[in-house]
Parts: structure tokens; sequence; C-alpha cells
């Protein structure tokens, strides 16, 4: 077990999977990888995107907008996606292979209508915070270990808060999956490299060198 420290599962969903809305190329490969990781941890939190039908980051909510197009929105630029992880539905739901029966707390993020939420920490107007900071907090967690889906926007967006937020951050590069639209994969990269995150592997960080 690894003492101060959590698992953060990021949106393990079936709409980020193979024949989802916003599939993720081979990203059903992870799930065994996660599984085993989880055994590692006593603390594991899983995210949930969760948004509501008519999602502002949904294309189909502005007219003439194709889907991975960017359109400037208050808060700042938004790639506008496919229609996915809507509230309730199947797509939404965690992957069916996906099994960490002792996580604990499930953070649902993008559920406010107009803002959408990348990260596990702090919605996309930078302002609005999730709560997981101070729960990491308040359990005593130092060092933040983050898996999933995918590992150019959600995953890296919540890293880079986590790291902002105080935490020791690594993300386990062999149990992620990237969706590379626009450079997305290649900055997000440089992004961990300047921010003092570290990219291991999932044996290393079980064979404890990490
Ligand atoms: C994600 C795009 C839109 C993700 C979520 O989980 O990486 N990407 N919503
Ligand atoms: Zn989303």
């Amino acid at each position: 077990m690894k003492p101060d420290a959590a698992l953060i599962v990021v949106d393990l969903q079936n709409d980020f999977l193979p024949g989802g809305a916003l599939a993720v190329e081979d990203g059903d490969a992870i799930v065994p990888l996660v599984n085993r990781l989880a055994l590692r941890f006593e603390d594991v939190i899983l995210t949930q995107d969760w948004h509501p039908p008519g999602h502002i980051s949904f294309a189909s909510a502005h007219r003439g907008q194709p889907p991975f197009s960017t359109i400037e929105l208050a808060y700042g630029r938004q790639v506008l996606w496919p229609d996915h992880c809507v509230q309730g539905t199947q797509g939404a739901a965690f992957a069916e292979r996906l099994s960490v029966p002792h996580a604990q707390a499930v953070i649902r993020k993008g559920w406010h209508a107009h803002t959408d939420s990348y990260s596990a920490f702090l919605e996309a107007d930078r302002k609005t915070r999730t709560g997981l900071a101070g729960l990491l907090r308040e359990r005593g967690v130092r060092r933040v270990y983050l898996a999933g889906l995918a590992l150019d926007f959600c995953v890296a967006w919540s890293a880079l808060d986590a790291r902002a937020a105080g935490f020791e951050v690594v993300v386990v590069r062999d149990a992620c999956r990237a969706i590379d639209t626009g450079g997305s994969l290649a900055s997000a990269l440089q992004a961990f490299a300047n921010a003092g995150i570290v990219c291991a592997n999932a044996a290393e960080v079980e064979a404890g060198e990490v």
C-alpha cells in the first residue's frame, strides 16, 4: 500500500471507450491495468464526466460548429465535442470491466450547463472548485497518482491542477490513452515537464519505484 497517496482514476466511462460517443483509441486497453494498479492504493477516487443534455461543450449546442472545432466562450477557448457522458446514460456509466470496488468517492464534473470541467479539481472558468483538493487534504494525502482518459484533456488538467494545489503528482503513462487533437498530446507532456509532474509506468509504480 502506498501511504499518504491516492489514485485518481479519470473518466473510465463507456463513451470514451471504442464504440463510444467520444472514443479514445485503445482506451479499453488500460482497464485491466487500472484494476491491478488500484490494488496498491487504499485511497482511490473515481472521476466521472457528467454533462446535462445540451451542455455548452457539445458541438450540437452551437449552430454550424462541427465536433472538434473550437470557440471562444466567456471563460476562454473551448473545444466542441460530440455529445458524450450525458447524465444517467449508458455512455456516462463506468466501463463494465472496471473493477475497483474499494474506491470511496466519485467526483462528477462538467455538470454545470454553461461551464465545462476537464479537471477533477477546478472547472474551466478556473474559479469553481469541485471540492476534491479539500477531500484529499482532509485525508492526509500528499501525493496523487493519475490514470485514465484522456491523457491530453481530463488527465492533464487534473494533474496540473493537483500540482498547483500543492500535491506531488505522478501520471501513470501506460495506464492512460490520449485523444490527440490539434497538438494536445505534445502540449500536455510539455506542461507536465514544466510543472514538475512525474511520468511513470504502472510496473514502476507497482514495484514501489515511484
Ligand atoms: C474529456 C473531452 C471532453 C476527457 C471529457 O475525459 O478527457 N475530454 N470531456
Ligand atoms: Zn466532457
